[in-house]
């Protein structure tokens, strides 16, 4: 019999939580054999939710689920856990500013580094999915200075996967056929999502789908906005996929991405012209519970303008919070 991992989870109450605490607790993440302890963090308004869900966790008699911890003190949160999926944040309210609002959400992080230093287990594995991702996880680093800050990484699968499917379908491949493809950059607009290198049974990508046009005006754009579609079409923002996103993110760098890139948020080392620091959508290849980056990429100048843009947008990101 295994002993359980503890896994932190921030933002219990939300509705991204509603879907990934399910699947994780199903066995989705770390195999159908591994038993958890969750941690649920939430702000102390949301403490009556929290337990709502848990006591819907509990009526689903997930065999794995050993057991619960419901708290809002991020020391007991993320006292010795094995990994964590940082949801929870500040959402943008009505009239906030872009800069308040990264420095509210700084100020979270912030304090979730100390925690993360003090409590966690160093191999621990991190994900920050809450909102800026990139600039929140680059925080938490920042803070945690007994932690290692490579195990620290922010989402951008979500991103990754919502190009992968339009990219499919317009080759008439399935999505498992494309190899190579990376989103690079910040979770927001001006995300790159790279097909560059992407190939399919040893093709390029690009080849196959032979319109140039449709990839810079089309693809790059649709990506960049799907979220604003989603949130319009359905009235409030995805939850399900990106659950599904962090599910595939973090399932991958424990059981590896068989020889395939995957997107990943990772601390620059200062490759790529991207400065050291920034926590960076890059490409990564997972095997025996690490990454690897993908190095030595040559680029075209569409893509070397795409990333400059993206890379503007982080150091500014990074400016902000710096005084804040
Ligand atoms: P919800 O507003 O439904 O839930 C957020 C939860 O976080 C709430 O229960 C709130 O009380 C809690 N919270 C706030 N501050 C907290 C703190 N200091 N400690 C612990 N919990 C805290 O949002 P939801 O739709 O679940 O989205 C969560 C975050 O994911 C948002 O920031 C959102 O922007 C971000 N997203 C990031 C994505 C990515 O690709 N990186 C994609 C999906 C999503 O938009």
């Amino acid at each position: 019999n295994k002993l359980p991992k503890n896994v932190v989870v921030t933002g219990a109450a939300g509705q991204i939580c509603y879907s990934l605490l399910f699947r994780l607790a199903k066995g989705d993440v770390f195999g159908t054999r591994q038993p958890l302890r969750l941690h649920l963090l939430d702000l102390p308004q949301a403490q009556q939710a929290v337990r709502g869900v848990v006591m819907e966790l509990e009526d689903c008699a997930f065999p794995l689920l050993t057991n619960v911890v419901i708290t809002d003190d991020p020391k007991i949160a993320f006292k010795d856990v094995d990994a964590g999926f940082l949801v929870g944040s500040r959402p943008r309210s009505k009239g906030m500013e872009r800069r308040d609002l990264l420095s509210a959400n700084a100020d979270i992080f912030r304090i979730q580094g100390r925690a993360l230093s003090e409590a966690a287990k160093r191999d621990a594995k991190i994900l920050v999915v809450g909102n800026p991702a990139n600039t929140n996880a680059m925080i938490l680093g920042d803070n945690a200075p007994d932690f290692p800050t490579e195990n620290i990484t922010s989402m951008i699968r979500l991103d990754h996967n919502r190009a992968l499917t339009q990219l499919a379908r317009r080759a008439g491949v399935a999505v498992g056929d494309i190899e190579k493809f990376v989103v690079w950059g910040n979770h927001s607009p001006t995300m790159f999502a790279d097909w560059s290198h992407a190939l399919v049974d040893g093709r390029p990508l690009s080849e196959l789908i032979g319109d140039e046009t449709w990839y810079r005006n089309t693809l790059i754009p649709e990506v960049a906005r799907r979220g604003t579609a989603i949130i319009e079409a359905r009235g409030s923002s995805s939850a399900a996929s990106a659950a599904n996103a962090a599910i595939d993110h973090m399932r991958d760098w424990v059981h590896g991405s068989k020889g395939d890139w995957v997107s990943m948020g990772l601390r620059s080392d200062g490759a790529y012209g991207i400065p050291e620091g920034l926590v960076f959508g890059m490409p990564a290849i997972c095997k025996s519970g690490q990454y690897e980056r993908v190095v030595d990429l040559q680029f075209g100048q569409f893509a070397k303008q795409m990333l400059e843009r993206t890379i503007t947008e982080l150091s500014e990101e990074r400016e902000a919070v710096r005084g804040s």
